[in-house]
């Protein structure tokens, strides 16, 4: 149906059209509209709910209004378009970020201020739009505001979660769950109840040969469920660019309930089936690098693919293009295994919907798709069990039999006779039960792989898909080192650090070429200019000293040294090496005399970060965290020497607390491990440095920063299997301090030892697989090497600046340019104008 308005009516519209505000007037005018219409309030019945309610009505309207002018003008521009497929965005929240994105922040300050609010507090009556586990979803969110912020015409699709990542408690010492219902209200999200997409499952196939001889497969039956598209504005950093996030909420396909059953009687079973219907999109699975083969999370990730490519395909037609210019014009990147079956789906409507030949559409489907590895884990990496595929997506399972067919075939052609290279490199493992491997899925219908970290990309070359390298050739694997947007995690974060630089590098063009850091080095021994970096880092560290206060009640002394390790807690992140430390530096701190205790660099070990629910040893260490802290946080011995903090429910908000905080942050994984981190950028751009192994990004950030910068320790990837193997079959020598440190632990100094016995015993009775021990000296050795140089403030300071100074390649807007140019092959769209860069300094 035509829906646009005729030509002679359109002087009207223009006439009309929404004007977007850039006076402070005309937002405070928004606001009280919105608080007194939208929210049906008045002044004096509107407290700092309703004016971050009304405050972001306000940023919305003005950010869909670009929204719209964005969409039609690439549109009309019919130009390459990517399109990012992520089970997880990790947003975190919105306001702040729109106020800064389109340069009026200030504008918004003053109003509000007019109006008798103060914008932080406004700003903090946000909840988090949570719906990731961590690093994986956040450099999706990141991703988003690099494309829109460089005028890419690109899309996210996810999945609208009703619940995201669970919030958590700390009770006892203990994590507990609780449920994070973040939809009471969303200003930030349009229901698009017109974009409405009919999802099948279960079901059969029926194949029959038509008039022509043509052989057609045809699924049927099973049932339908509903997706509904929930579109989310992603402005970029000045530029009138406005992308679109659209993510997928599922629904009965009888809408409310089955009125048919209903009507029989049958009250209970239609209300059910609306249930199952609506679970699909209930809840973010909160496992971080662990695949659990559950039946919901392979519906939800079918649920999600078809919508997104239903909605993908519709666009393309609407072109009246031809089929072969299906990857011209549309670049689709697999964010890790999870939207593989998007390959599948591709493949199933271009063959039996649009009745293309399997060549031709196979042709298009691998030329359309990049699949981004994130890691080598086997336990993250996604299997699914064929009988279990069969009963959900009967179809889908043949296509991908017959993908497998022609790939074997294929390999059979180039290593003929290589029986064990045909069941190495098989998509379906010939297991009890089967198992489709997903990864493998993605590589053969994908035309590039790419690994996020320089390590990370050669491993994956060598180990778990070396095969495929020697099948399709090293050209079609790549690195593309991860990066993070320096608007939220410089500009936003770090308003102070932002504006220093601002004030030194000739405004804030730096948030967009981030290259610009460089000229800092010329103030890394400037007198004046150290002083206020200090400043600032201090500043930051009481905010933070504030934050520990009020949630945890201790008070720490804002002149130590603070270190900080905050992400998801897991074995091979190694928490559990940095406690051990903490409790080998108490063990320290007590045999000293008081004399000897003078010369110490007091420390305050910061810990944040969730354990899967199911993760037994990651609760453990947390609950070890806690112990340990009670325990030294009152001993009078001890005093400001050394504090321990375990912050409860760390988020995106608090991480922009935390990070500008730090003097140095922990990256610890058994190296190998961690594909890139994320977070270790972060800490460096806001002034940090590092404590970390020789692993994931850590590597290329001591390579730009130089290795004077950062303190690395521990053993080499390269030398990992081999450890393990002597600790298996050789004799295994626990470090000698470590098992002072164990003692302890055994001696029920931090509660009940037994409680702490499966850690321990994984350490010294199973193997110690994460190398705990075997990096134990190294760790402590260095910690002792960074006590050192924190006494030596004016070097210490130095080596930030130089830091901050070569931190530009980690920019997300780097990354980006280089997915666009070797993987999509897109172009971004230009921009009239820009919205005047640095106008509100
Ligand atoms: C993380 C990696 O662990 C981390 O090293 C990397 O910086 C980040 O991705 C971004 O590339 C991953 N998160 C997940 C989450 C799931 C499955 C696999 C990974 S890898 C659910």
């Amino acid at each position: 149906v035509e829906a646009s308005i005729p030509e002679p009516q359109r002087d009207a519209w223009k006439k009309f059209q929404a004007k977007p505000f850039v006076s402070k007037d005309d937002f405070e005018k928004e606001v009280v509209r919105h608080v007194e219409t939208t929210l049906a309030r008045s002044m004096f019945n509107c407290d700092e709910t309703a004016a971050y309610a009304a405050a972001s009505l306000a940023f919305r309207d003005r950010l869909i209004t670009e929204w719209n002018r964005t969409q039609q003008r690439q549109t009309f521009a019919d130009t390459k378009r990517v399109y990012y497929l992520s089970l997880e965005f990790l947003m975190g929240r919105a306001l702040d970020n729109a106020m800064l994105n389109v340069g009026l922040k200030n504008v918004a300050k003053e109003g509000l201020s007019e109006l008798g609010f103060r914008i932080e507090d406004i700003i903090n009556q946000e909840h988090d739009a949570a719906l990731g586990n961590g690093g994986l979803g956040r450099l999706a969110a990141c991703f988003l505001d690099s494309m829109a912020s460089l005028n890419f015409p690109a899309w996210g699709y996810g999945l609208r979660y009703k619940y995201g990542i669970f919030k958590q408690e700390i009770v006892d010492g203990y994590q507990v769950e609780v449920p994070d219902y973040w939809l009471d209200f969303n200003p930030w999200e349009f229901p698009r109840h017109d974009i409405v997409v009919d999802v099948q499952f279960y079901g059969g196939v029926r194949k029959y040969q038509d008039e022509d001889g043509k052989n057609v497969a045809v699924w049927e039956g099973g049932e339908i469920v509903k997706a509904t598209a929930y579109d989310v504005p992603i402005p970029g950093f000045n530029t009138p660019t406005t992308n679109n996030m659209r993510l997928w909420s599922s629904k009965a396909a009888s809408g409310e309930f089955d009125f048919q059953k209903f009507n029989s009687g049958d009250y209970e079973s239609s209300v059910a089936d609306q249930q199952r219907a609506e679970t699909i999109s209930a809840v973010l699975y909160p496992n971080d690098n662990l695949d659990r083969g559950k039946e919901l999370r392979l519906k939800q990730q079918y649920f999600w693919v078809a919508a997104s490519l239903y909605d993908i395909v519709r666009r393309f037609k609407k072109s009246k293009r031809a089929w072969s210019e299906f990857p011209d014009q549309i670049a689709i990147q697999l964010n890790d295994t999870h939207p593989t079956l998007a390959i599948v789906e591709l493949q199933r409507i271009l063959i039996d919907m649009e009745g293309l030949d399997w060549d031709e559409a196979w042709t298009i489907v691998t030329n359309t798709f990049g699949y981004t590895n994130h890691t080598v884990l086997p336990e993250a990496l996604e299997k699914w069990s064929v009988p279990l595929f069969q009963n959900l997506l009967p179809r889908h399972l043949q296509i991908i039999y017959d993908i497998n067919m022609f790939f074997l075939q294929s390999v059979e052609r180039k290593f003929p006779g290589d029986r064990d290279m045909l069941g190495r490199v098989s998509i379906i493992e010939e297991s009890q039960p089967k198992m489709v491997r997903m990864a493998y899925l993605a590589i053969v219908g994908s035309h590039k792989v790419n690994g996020v970290a320089e390590l990370h990309s050669d491993l994956i070359k060598t180990t778990i898909f070396r095969d495929f390298v020697k099948i399709f050739g090293p050209d079609k694997f790549t690195n593309v080192t991860n990066g993070i947007t320096p608007r939220r995690w410089l500009h936003q974060a770090n308003p102070r650090l932002s504006e220093l630089i601002a004030s030194k590098t000739g405004g804030l063009g730096f948030l967009k070429d981030l290259n610009i850091l460089n000229e800092l080095e010329k103030f890394a021994d400037d007198k004046e200019f150290k002083k206020e970096w200090a400043e600032i880092k201090y500043a930051n560290k009481v905010r933070l000293a504030k934050y520990i206060k009020s949630s945890t009640g201790v008070t720490v002394n804002p002149s130590s040294l603070f270190d900080i390790q905050v992400k998801r807690i897991h074995e091979y992140k190694r928490q559990q090496l940095n406690i051990f430390g903490v409790i080998h530096r108490y063990l320290t701190i007590k045999a000293m005399t008081p004399n000897e205790r003078k010369k110490l660099t007091p420390r305050v070990s910061i810990f944040g970060g969730k354990a899967a629910p199911g993760y037994w040893m990651a609760k453990t260490i947390i609950h070890l965290i806690n112990n340990v802290g009670a325990v030294i946080n009152k001993d009078p011995d001890v005093g400001d020497l050394l504090k321990v903090i375990f912050l409860e429910d760390y988020n995106v908000s608090k991480a922009e607390i935390i990070t500008p905080a730090s003097d140095i942050s922990e990256h610890i994984s058994t190296a190998g491990t961690e594909a890139s981190g994320t977070s270790n950028m972060k800490f460096v751009l806001n002034g940090g440095l590092i404590i970390g192994t020789c692993d994931g990004a850590n590597i290329e950030i001591t390579r730009e920063i130089g290795e004077n910068n950062i303190f690395l320790f521990g053993n080499l990837a390269e030398d990992v299997e081999d450890l393990r193997h002597t600790h298996n079959y050789g004799s295994h020598t626990m470090d000698t301090d470590l098992v002072k440190v164990f003692d302890l632990i055994k001696s029920n100094a931090f509660g009940d030892a037994g409680a702490f016995g499966a850690l321990t015993g994984s350490i010294e009775d199973h193997g110690d697989y994460y190398l705990v021990s075997d990096d134990f000296h190294s760790y402590i050795e260095t910690q002792a090497l960074v006590d050192e140089a924190y006494k030596d403030q004016e070097e210490w300071i130095t080596k930030t600046i130089l830091s901050v100074a070569r931190m530009g390649f980690f920019s997300s807007d780097r990354c980006i340019n280089e997915y666009a140019e070797m993987i999509w092959n897109v172009e971004p769209l230009p921009v009239e104008k820009e919205n005047g860069l640095g106008k509100e300094e």
